[in-house]
């Protein structure tokens, strides 16, 4: 039988229009497992769908908030999209229930801060929670917000059973483990969340999703949480729970897999972990347990170097249905890796790279640019890197590197020769979080920093210039 609290859990724009918001399926699964009655919505699709120009408009200047917090185009959005949030905050409130909860990432930030307004001035006795990694970075911040009653800065599967739990029985706490809470007028702190046992979570719950809505689907899926390496400029180790990595048995992840493709009719899938290969071993028996199944899946995931992964587990991947893995490259530079603490050698990054594309399946390759300690003479190494392996890409990101909260540059700047940090001062800015997401050596740093952006963009595109020319020949 459902108990009787009512909660909403909702996306708002911008997050991806390929598969819906993993959390939340993974959310609303455990909570209705607890019998709660859960409403679950993906405004970010709705939006995209209505007019996608004006949605990758609207995308952008998203972005543009995200670091700015740009009270202009807060009310700008108010202004334009007044009747879209209107017709949200209606089909939310319709559903009468009492928590709304929000997953809130640096991207959807805008939407989620104005729909959660505007629900609070239509309906004070909401309770309003955010969750999600923008929380990790940002909860002080958004807990400040009036119209915020808590939120998730650890795993929110607990934490929100915890309180619907309570304010079904009235027995309301001062403070949650894991939730940034407000307490006669004060801001708490329940500390950290115990980490939940992942092999216990039920599968994700993608039912409240009209699944033809999103553009070539796939779903999401998990096999582990958290990292055990501490890459020096990563900023995921803030929302990496209790710092440790975790992870599900081949068995239930296969479970899983066997339970979406079955009940969903849904063969690509996409895992959200931070590394499919966290544990090799089990892996290894997942893609036994596809193949002796024959599930016919196609599947994805992000991946790091190792040197233990050999040319037998990717035949096996490749033939259990993996299509495509993402690697961080990040750089061709020893003396860089070193500095990142990425912990293998460049040679072997190359080997697994050659591995990975002879075995049948395409690589998908981010580089970084101007770390703090890069030479010229590390970023022309980090150039031939792509020219010598160019063939084993199906295709390569670059970003600039920039300083991410939390991460080791951010705690300790000095050890990187990063001396200040460049604060966001506009005018219209709003509270600010302590964390900056990039930062100043020196005017000339920059540049330096962008000119070396640009002359990747072009040798990658030179690169491939030159390989379609010799493919001609
Ligand atoms: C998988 C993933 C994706 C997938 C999403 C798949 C999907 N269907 O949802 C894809 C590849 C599409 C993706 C895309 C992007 N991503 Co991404 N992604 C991730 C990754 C690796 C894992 C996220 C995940 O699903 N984890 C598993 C779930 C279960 O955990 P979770 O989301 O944290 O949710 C838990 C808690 O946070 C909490 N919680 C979450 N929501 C709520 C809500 C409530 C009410 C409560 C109480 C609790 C709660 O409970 C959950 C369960 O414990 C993270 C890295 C990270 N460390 O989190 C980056 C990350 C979330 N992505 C990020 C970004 C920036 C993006 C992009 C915007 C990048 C870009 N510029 O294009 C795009 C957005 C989509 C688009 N193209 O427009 C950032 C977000 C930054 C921030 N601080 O907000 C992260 C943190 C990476 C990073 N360090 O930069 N991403
Ligand atoms: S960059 Fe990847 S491997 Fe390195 S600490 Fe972050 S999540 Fe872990």
């Amino acid at each position: 039988m459902k108990k009787g609290i009512k909660v909403v859990l909702v996306q708002a724009p911008f997050w991806t229009v390929q598969s819906p918001p993993f959390s939340l399926a993974t959310l609303s699964a455990f909570l209705r497992e607890k019998k709660y009655n859960v409403s679950v919505f993906d405004f970010n699709i709705n939006f995209y769908k209505k007019n996608k120009f004006y949605y990758i408009i609207w995308k952008h200047l998203a972005s543009v908030y995200q670091i700015t917090w740009n009270k202009f185009l807060y009310k700008l959005n108010i202004f334009l999209n007044d009747k879209i949030f209107d017709r949200w905050v209606n089909e939310i409130i319709k559903t009468d229930a009492q928590i709304i909860g929000f997953s809130v990432y640096s991207s959807g930030s805008l939407f989620t801060q104005i729909l959660a307004q505007k629900i609070k001035e239509k309906a004070r006795d909401k309770i309003i929670i955010f969750g999600g990694s923008n929380c990790r970075l940002h909860g002080h911040v958004y807990i400040n917000l009036d119209y915020v009653d808590f939120v998730c800065v650890g795993e929110g599967e607990n934490s929100l059973a915890e309180i619907l739990y309570d304010l079904e029985h009235g027995t309301m706490k001062k403070s949650y483990k894991g939730m940034l809470s407000k307490f006669n007028g004060k801001i708490v702190d329940g500390g950290e969340s115990e980490l939940i046992q992942l092999e216990k979570l039920p599968t994700p719950d993608y039912n409240d999703f009209n699944l033809s809505d999103y553009v070539k689907l796939y779903l999401s899926i998990s096999s582990s949480r958290g990292c055990m390496y501490r890459c020096t400029y990563c900023g995921d180790m803030v929302n990496i729970f209790g710092n440790c990595f975790r992870f599900k048995s081949a068995k239930k992840v296969f479970s899983e897999l066997k339970y979406l493709r079955d009940n969903y009719n849904v063969k690509r899938f996409a895992f959200a972990d931070l590394m499919i290969n966290g544990n090799i071993k089990e892996l290894d028996r997942l893609c036994d347990l596809i193949i002796k199944n024959n599930l016919d899946i196609l599947w994805t995931g992000f991946i790091r170097f190792r040197k233990e992964m050999n040319f037998k587990l990717f035949k096996k991947m490749k033939k259990a249905g993996c299509g495509r893995l993402f690697y961080g490259v990040e750089t061709g530079s020893q003396n860089v890796l070193n500095a990142m603490n990425r912990r293998y050698k460049v040679e072997e990054g190359e080997n697994i790279l050659r591995l990975t594309n002879n075995a049948g399946i395409e690589v998908g390759a981010t580089f970084m640019v101007g770390f703090p300690t890069e030479s010229f003479k590390d970023f022309v190494q980090t150039l031939k890197f792509v020219s010598r392996n160019n063939n084993y890409f199906y295709f390569i990101n670059h970003l600039i590197c920039r300083l991410s909260p939390g991460s080791n540059i951010d705690i300790n700047p000095e050890d990187y020769g990063v001396i200040s940090r460049k604060m966001w001062t506009w005018r219209t800015s709003r509270l600010l979080s302590r964390k900056m997401w990039t930062w100043r050596t020196s005017r000339l740093d920059i540049w330096k920093r962008i000119f070396r952006y640009v002359v990747f963009t072009l040798w990658v595109k030179l690169v491939i210039i030159k390989d379609l020319l010799y493919i001609k020949k």
